[in-house]
């Protein structure tokens, strides 16, 4: 079998956010659980980089739109690897091979008449890149960008969309899986039911010159999902490589609801225009929103996939948004939320399984994987189930009911969490008389393990690693990188030794504060400066200047009552004041006299368990998250208080 998974490719007009990540980890999850399933597998993503919006971006930030496409698709190519998203190719829409592809497609639509010359009036919308029919206006407005449209008349080059609406309503009755979720089927065929417009597929040079030249009009650019939708063919070496006679047939896109018509009605048309066969599926997600609230940087509640990486981790992260949002509807992303699955989920469930399991491992059977020499009828119950969930895993995760999935592998996790409640291994320890049933049901445990390891593999490839290791296997070793090959029960060998790993997932305290991205922007910062903070996650050395970092030297520190964080430091920078810092689960008092630290000396004053601060003093995190100590600042030679740190 043979699977090409594809995401959207991209606008360089914005640093990639929660939904560009939702979209991209979905494709890397499918890629990797296909794999699992021992399917040659191609995963495609990209930027998409010409057009109005890119070229008003760069003239905003006033360089040449070359130079910021470069500069925003690097972002998005080096925001993957921290997500541990592992694609084949990377596509962009300025690649040579892509720009040439796309010419020869339009010459030979051209050619065969399925592309016109005509005027053309109507209602433009630039958010959507298209012109808009009055009956999708809300309120004279576009629904999705809140704007009203622009009326523009002008001679522009239309493909013959309308030529092929039959055959598409006729191909998706056909074909009931080519749009899923349903509800996305239903709204396409609806849409169809309304005669199709022809789509204007050009732009003329003097309003726009960032796009690809029509290779029978100088005067005119292609514009723009003639470009980008051909992505997905020159990304295998259309039309002459061998990869897209292998992968073409099987081309599956991943896409939210905003591209819903763009990929379900224009894309399919082209292909019948162009003369090559459709792809295979279309998947559709819904939205994420933040709290409640879309996700919109006007708000300033954009959530930045590397944030949340730092803060859950690569693999919290991951199975959060596959968990929490059913494929196919919103969701909402709050910091609470999250922190819920990860405790509930990873920590207790996952986490408390694994370390029980190998603690006692190690405690009863030297950490070696025990003989099994005494099943009982009611081991039949966690072996049934196993097999079932195995089933229920490999069919909604293949129909990208990711959430299911993961539901179902949690049910054998939860299950086998009372297996040891019920079978008291500790109990069994005591009596020589049950050594038989102790190893039956360690064997048991770590052979669950094992399934969990491999389910889990493609949503979290870091922790599926490590649990391998902590059993003793290699990381791709077949019985946990193979589902086609170990999916049965029983596969672990006797005599597999372990291995020691550390905590899979500390508990995570909720009352900490909240990260920037939840909270409301209240300073407005020009256009201009907003548009670089954004992209550049720079600040300017101006911003940087503000910042008044100084040498303080601690000349006094107490405990502060009924905290267990806090103490209270007097310092001199020269002058005396007092800093209160949340140090003291990590210095006694007495060790930071005469200590020299850096701190922040014009933070506005705040009053912490009723005692004023007058700065912060700056100290390093280090550690695994959870179990973080805190190391502090300090200059390398002593100076004078006061000194200015720049
Ligand atoms: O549309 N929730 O690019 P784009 C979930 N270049 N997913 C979201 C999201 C959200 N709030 N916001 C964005 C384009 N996405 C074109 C595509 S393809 C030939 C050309 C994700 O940068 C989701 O995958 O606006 C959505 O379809 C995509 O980003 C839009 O990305």
């Amino acid at each position: 079998m043979t699977t090409y998974i594809t995401t959207p490719i991209y606008y360089v007009n914005a640093q990639p956010h929660l939904g560009h990540a939702y979209t991209t980890i979905v494709a890397d999850t499918y890629a990797r659980f296909c794999r699992l399933c021992g399917e040659d597998t191609r995963f495609q993503t990209g930027t998409d980089e010409h057009g109005d919006k890119i070229a008003e971006a760069a003239a905003r930030e006033n360089i040449e739109p070359k130079e910021y496409v470069d500069k925003i698709s690097g972002m998005f190519r080096d925001s993957w690897p921290v997500l541990n998203i592992a694609y084949d190719n990377f596509i962009r829409t300025t690649d040579v091979e892509h720009i040439k592809v796309v010419q020869s497609i339009l010459q030979k639509v051209y050619d065969k008449g399925d592309i016109y010359f005509d005027a053309y009036s109507g209602l433009y919308c630039k958010g959507c890149e298209r012109f808009l029919t009055e009956k999708e206006l809300v309120d004279g407005k576009c629904p999705d960008h809140q704007v009203e449209p622009q009326a523009i008349t002008e001679k522009n080059y239309f493909f013959r969309m309308s030529k092929y609406q039959q055959q598409l309503i006729d191909h998706i009755n056909a074909n009931p899986e080519f749009i899923t979720p349903e509800r996305y089927r239903n709204e396409v065929l609806s849409f169809l039911s309304e005669p199709l417009e022809d789509l204007c597929i050009s732009r003329p040079k003097s309003r726009l010159t960032w796009g690809i030249e029509m290779p029978f009009d100088k005067d005119f650019v292609t514009y723009v999902w003639f470009d980008a939708l051909i992505n997905y063919l020159t990304g295998l070496g259309y039309p002459d490589d061998e990869k897209f006679a292998k992968y073409w047939p099987v081309a599956e896109h991943v896409i939210a609801k905003d591209i819903l018509k763009p990929h379900a009605i224009y894309w399919p048309t082209m292909l019948m225009g162009m003369e090559v066969p459709l792809y295979k599926k279309l998947h559709v997600h819904g939205y994420w929103n933040i709290n409640d609230a879309k996700m919109s940087k006007s708000v300033g509640n954009v959530v930045r996939p590397a944030e949340l990486v730092e803060e859950y981790g690569v693999d919290g992260f991951r199975y959060f948004a596959l968990r929490e949002m059913s494929f196919g509807l919103d969701a909402s992303f709050s910091h609470d939320s999250i922190i819920d699955r990860k405790n509930s989920d990873l920590a207790n469930d996952l986490g408390n399984l694994y370390s029980r399991s190998a603690a006692m491992l190690v405690k009863y059977c030297d950490g070696v994987v025990p003989e099994p020499v005494d099943q009982q009828p009611s081991d039949k119950e966690l072996t049934d189930l196993a097999a079932k969930v195995v089933s229920d895993y490999k069919q909604t995760m293949g129909a990208f009911e990711f959430h299911k999935g993961l539901q179902a592998v949690w049910e054998l996790i939860r299950f086998a969490n009372k297996y040891i409640v019920t079978n008291e291994p500790w109990a069994l320890a005591k009596d020589e008389a049950q050594a038989g049933r102790l190893n039956t049901v360690m064997f048991n445990l770590a052979e669950c393990l094992r399934l969990i390891a491999m389910t889990i593999r493609p949503v979290m490839p870091e922790t599926s690693a490590k649990m391998a290791a902590g059993l003793g296997l290699g990381e791709n070793d077949p019985i946990v990188s193979s589902l086609s090959e170990s999916a049965g029960w029983g596969m672990i060998p006797v005599g597999t030794k372990m291995q020691e790993i550390d905590v899979l997932f500390p508990r995570m305290d909720k009352k900490k504060e909240q990260a920037p991205a939840e909270k409301p922007k209240n300073q407005k910062k020009s256009a201009k400066k907003e548009q670089v903070a954004e992209q550049d996650d720079l600040i300017s050395f101006e911003m940087f200047q503000k910042i008044d970092l100084r040498v303080a030297e601690i000349i006094a520190a107490e405990k502060i009552a009924k905290s267990d964080k806090l103490l209270k430091l007097t310092v001199k920078i020269p002058e005396e004041r007092t800093i209160v810092a949340g140090i003291a689960e990590h210095y006694a008092p007495e060790d930071l006299i005469g200590r020299q630290v850096i701190v922040v000396a014009n933070l506005k004053p705040a009053k912490l368990m009723g005692v004023p601060s007058q700065g912060m003093v700056l100290a390093a995190k280090t550690g695994e998250k959870g179990a973080q100590t805190l190391v502090l600042s300090a200059v390398s030679e002593t100076v004078n208080p006061g000194d200015k740190v720049a």
